[in-house]
């Protein structure tokens, strides 16, 4: 993919959002042609501010904008314009609520509700972060297979020391990683049609 590419950062209320505004900045000096929105649901903007993403850079969407953009009948629907404008969708971090509500289908958000009603031959790349004693539940990992199951792309979660001083498994994939399936993704063909259904 040559063309400017339109991508989407869904990011959830792990601890790991602190991780956004360099992720965005990554993403920007990537030397790729990249348009970058945002997605948040409302625990996310807890740990990042948004004085550090400059609304020129990456609009950034929450739960109030699916209401004021929806007046009535033939009014744009957000969550369903969001996932026509992506080419790509990068949930990043991925915390233990939504992926149990994405694994249900569940979709009270408007980040959630987004992921809901994606087209799944767009790829749909995840980056799981929580403490590791939500990792090691067994809930978990039926969860991530579930995901993975539909085509969704896993970026794994590392082992270090967490934010609450425990260490294990559980932090979100370093962002260098990230940029680089993203990236990885936008220049190989082969594996662009390999993530089709
Ligand atoms: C909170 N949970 C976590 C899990 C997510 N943590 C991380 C890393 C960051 C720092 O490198 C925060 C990105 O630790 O992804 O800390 C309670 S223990």
């Amino acid at each position: 993919m040559s063309q400017a590419a339109n991508i989407l950062i869904a990011c959830t209320g792990s601890v790991a959002a602190i991780k956004l505004p360099v992720l965005v900045s990554k993403l920007r000096e990537s030397g790729r042609d990249l348009n970058i929105r945002i997605v948040v649901t409302k625990h996310a903007e807890h740990f990042f501010s948004t004085e550090d993403i400059p609304a020129n850079v990456a609009h950034i969407y929450r739960d109030e904008d699916e209401w004021t953009s929806w007046k009535g009948r033939g009014d744009p629907v957000l969550h369903i314009e969001l996932g026509k404008w992506a080419d790509i969708m990068v949930i990043a971090p991925l915390d233990a609520n939504s992926l149990a509500k994405i694994a249900q289908g569940l979709c009270d958000n408007l980040l959630l509700c987004t992921v809901r009603a994606w087209d799944f031959s767009k790829p749909l790349f995840f980056c799981p972060a929580m403490n590791t004693r939500m990792w090691e539940h067994p809930i978990t990992a039926g969860q991530i297979e579930t995901l993975r199951s539909w085509g969704l792309r896993e970026i794994p979660c590392v082992a270090k020391t967490l934010m609450c001083g425990d260490t294990g498994l559980g932090a979100m994939a370093e962002v260098d990683t990230i940029v680089s399936e993203v990236l990885r993704w936008l220049t190989d063909a082969n594996l662009r049609e390999s993530l089709k259904f």
